[in-house]
């Protein structure tokens, strides 16, 4: 089937991130012609690179315009239209759609959420003046919503194969082979200075991995240079490709991770993380992060139910790091859940199979 994914960049890297890692799953793992039409092409081009050739000539990447003139074409004409996100679609492009050879599915790919309301609205139909069948398609951790994307697997054989990218060889040499690692993604909002500052506290070694922009976040928000004692090393690396992200999650020893596809992807790589969610006007934002970890902390004990519910509202890390062992051991095992809910595929298997 062609598929035409449509990823409009509302901030940052997710909206790209999520539609460049469907369409890669969609292509390699299920045969399907895929097409992403997108309004800002540089960023999607930033997170596709570095990914096997043979995948990435498999995918045509084009700018949001080339939609509006193309469906007519019986070759051209879409069988499913993604709109990631939920972003408005061309009118030129609906427009052609109407009177294409044939009618496509359209797909509003939502938001992920680990709230309960997600499982009756999941796979609705969402009816339309123009009359194409249109529904809800909802990712999720719950066994009878979407699924989350997997693709690629990080499994201990390929991440070990992987060298250390090019592009950060120097700065990774600089590693002290005794220190804990950690990761840095997060929002201008979070206490990062105060929270390294109580991190260095602990008598351990921390080599803190900032990644691109991240550096500037805290000097800009302390107001003044960082001065932290030598046990924490900051270690400030470019932008990386999607797949060499995912192998720096694997390489550390805890994430720091936000919005989407950063989240599940520290839970894919097994490591204890915290989630710096999305924060939003309206609170909803704490609704989501109480849901996750409802099912995230299901089987956990008491003890580290509060050590991670401290650690994922910023709590300083002097109040639960000494729960860490016992949280990387919930990290694999959650990661061996997460696959095991998603033998099926996952969600791009889970969207064929809709689709068909
Ligand atoms: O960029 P994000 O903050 O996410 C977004 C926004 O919040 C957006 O509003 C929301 O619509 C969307 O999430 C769902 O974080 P996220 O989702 O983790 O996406 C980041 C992507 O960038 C992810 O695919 C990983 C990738 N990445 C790299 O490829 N290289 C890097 O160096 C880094 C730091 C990230």
């Amino acid at each position: 089937m062609r598929w035409d994914i449509f990823c409009q960049i509302v901030d940052n890297y997710g909206d790209a991130g999520i539609c460049w890692r469907l369409a890669r799953s969609l292509s390699s793992l299920h045969g399907q012609d895929v097409r992403i039409f997108c309004d800002d092409l540089p960023t999607l081009n930033l997170l596709a690179s570095g990914v096997d050739q043979s995948i990435q000539q498999r995918i045509d990447l084009q700018p949001w315009e080339a939609s509006f003139s193309n469906v007519r074409h019986p070759v051209e004409a879409p069988d499913v239209v993604i709109e990631a996100f939920g972003c408005t679609l061309p009118e030129r492009y609906v427009a052609g759609l109407l009177i294409a050879p044939k009618k496509p599915l359209m797909i509003n790919l939502e938001y992920l959420s680990a709230e309960p309301w997600v499982t009756d609205f999941h796979a609705k139909a969402s009816l339309q003046a123009h009359g194409i069948p249109k529904y809800f398609f909802f990712p999720g951790f719950q066994a009878n919503v979407g699924g989350l994307l997997l693709d690629p697997i990080p499994d201990e054989s390929n991440l070990l194969a992987m060298k250390v990218p090019q592009s950060i060889e120097a700065i990774w040499s600089a590693l002290r082979p005794n220190a804990k690692r950690i990761s840095v993604f997060c929002y201008p909002g979070a206490p990062l200075r105060k929270w390294l500052e109580n991190l260095s506290l602990s008598g351990d070694d921390f080599d803190i991995v900032l990644t691109h922009g991240h550096a500037e976040l805290l000097r800009v928000h302390a107001g003044q240079e960082i001065n932290l004692p030598q046990s924490i090393q900051l270690l400030s690396i470019p932008f990386v490709s999607q797949d060499e992200y995912d192998w720096l999650l694997a390489q550390c020893d805890f994430n720091i991770v936000r919005g989407e596809d950063s989240f599940v992807r520290a839970q894919l790589a097994g490591k204890p993380f915290i989630w710096h969610i999305y924060p939003q006007e309206d609170r909803a934002h704490q609704v989501k992060l109480a849901a996750f970890l409802d099912l995230y902390l299901e089987s956990a004990s008491q003890d580290l139910k509060t050590a991670c519910m401290a650690a994922m509202t910023w709590a300083m890390p002097d109040e639960w790091l000494k729960s860490l062992d016992a949280w990387s051991a919930h990290s694999k095992t959650w990661r061996a859940d997460l696959l095991e809910k998603n033998a099926d595929g996952g969600l791009a298997a889970r969207l064929v199979h809709f689709v068909a």
